[in-house]
């Protein structure tokens, strides 16, 4: 008996052979000049067509919503020519690719961004620390983004999920998670506002109902989804006063926009899959498209999770690192490669696209 996890879906303007989704992970491996994809980074991504949906690691819309070093960009022109051989090479394998589109706000340093401060809802610096090529280092005092600024924002989202539908991106993933951009305007911890994006539940939704509108416009709603953590304190950004009642709110605007689908960080973003009792089932249930859960699972976990409906997909992060051909050994039973240990940002090949596949590709 072939397992649901392993069967197709269709929703949205997507249909996809199965419901295993390759996670977003950071690799810092963009060539930094024009932080551009790189021949590699074509082949590691069609190394992983065997997903039902890939979803890129996180892609800055503009310079000033970098974070890191050495991650891609799907602003300029030679961005979407690099993309577009990536897109290309994954439909070729016959696989699927989201682009997640990424903005840092405060998480990140003065060093990436030619010497500016990093922007944010709030001038409040969080504790946490980014990588600036050479080493970890405190992220830098943010300053608050004006109501105009806030604006010309969410046109750098526009332009680029026009970007990605010119790349050949099948959808695209906002990035509304883990403590960067969305996530701060979200939460009353990261956002003191005093004005229309501040304060209230619905003024604090109000940059992410602008985000999600701006990128469906140029998309389509049919290939767009988001990625949440209500329940994470990544980055920093600290639990809301009321995580379900924010969270219930910005999953209406979800809604109202008919996004095709949520993918959910359950619980600690590459921690504790802990939330309180009943209420990620209350969000799951509020959201009327497809649901991606994500966090920790293995085989046992994403398959009874998909037979019994708790989840549409399951999205896998490390284990897609030292396993390309995860769908396929996922399906197969076949044993799979420990996780990696090294090579995780930066660098070349090696433990990038040296990992090989059971059964060789054709
Ligand atoms: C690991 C290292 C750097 C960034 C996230 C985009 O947590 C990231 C990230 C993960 O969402």
């Amino acid at each position: 008996m072939t397992e649901k996890l392993f069967t197709p879906i269709a929703f949205g303007d997507l249909t996809l052979k199965n419901r295993v989704v390759m996670a977003p992970l950071t690799r810092n491996r963009a060539d930094p000049e024009g932080d551009v994809p790189t021949d590699l980074t074509v082949e590691y991504y069609s190394q992983r067509a065997g997903a039902g949906l890939i979803v890129t690691e996180g892609s800055q819309i503009s310079p000033e919503g970098k974070g890191y070093a050495w991650t891609p960009g799907i602003y300029s022109e030679a961005q979407v020519a690099a993309w577009r051989k990536v897109t290309e090479a994954v439909h070729a394998r016959g696989g699927r690719i989201a682009i997640q589109l990424w903005h840092v706000g405060r998480i990140s340093h003065t060093s990436l961004l030619d010497g500016r401060q990093p922007v944010a809802p709030s001038a409040l610096t969080a504790a946490s620390r980014t990588f600036d090529g050479s080493q970890f280092v405190e992220t830098s005092a943010p300053r608050a983004l004006d109501e105009a600024e806030i604006a010309r924002v969410v046109e750098d989202y526009r332009h680029a999920a026009r970007n990605a539908k010119a790349a050949g991106f099948d959808a695209v993933e906002i990035h509304g998670a883990n403590g960067y951009l969305i996530d701060q305007f979200l939460r009353d911890t990261s956002n003191t506002r005093t004005d229309a994006y501040g304060g209230s539940q619905e003024n604090r939704v109000r940059f992410l109902d602008e985000v999600v509108g701006a990128v469906v416009s140029e998309m389509g709603a049919g290939r767009t989804g988001i990625r949440l953590s209500p329940f994470s304190n990544a980055n920093d950004v600290g639990l809301d006063s009321d995580t379900l009642g924010l969270f219930s709110k910005a999953i209406d605007v979800l809604n109202r926009h008919g996004l095709a689908f949520l993918h959910m960080v359950e619980g600690q973003t590459g921690g504790p899959r802990d939330w309180p009792e009943g209420a990620l089932e209350t969000l799951r249930g509020r959201f009327h498209g497809t649901y991606i859960a994500n966090n920790g699972y293995g085989r046992d976990l994403a398959v009874a999770a998909v037979a019994s409906g708790k989840a549409d997909m399951v999205a896998f992060g490390k284990l897609y690192i030292s396993n390309p051909d995860l769908a396929e050994r996922l399906a197969a039973g076949a044993p799979l490669a420990p996780l990696p240990t090294e090579g995780l940002y930066g660098g070349g090949a090696q433990g990038y696209t040296d990992y090989p596949a059971l059964v060789p590709a054709a």
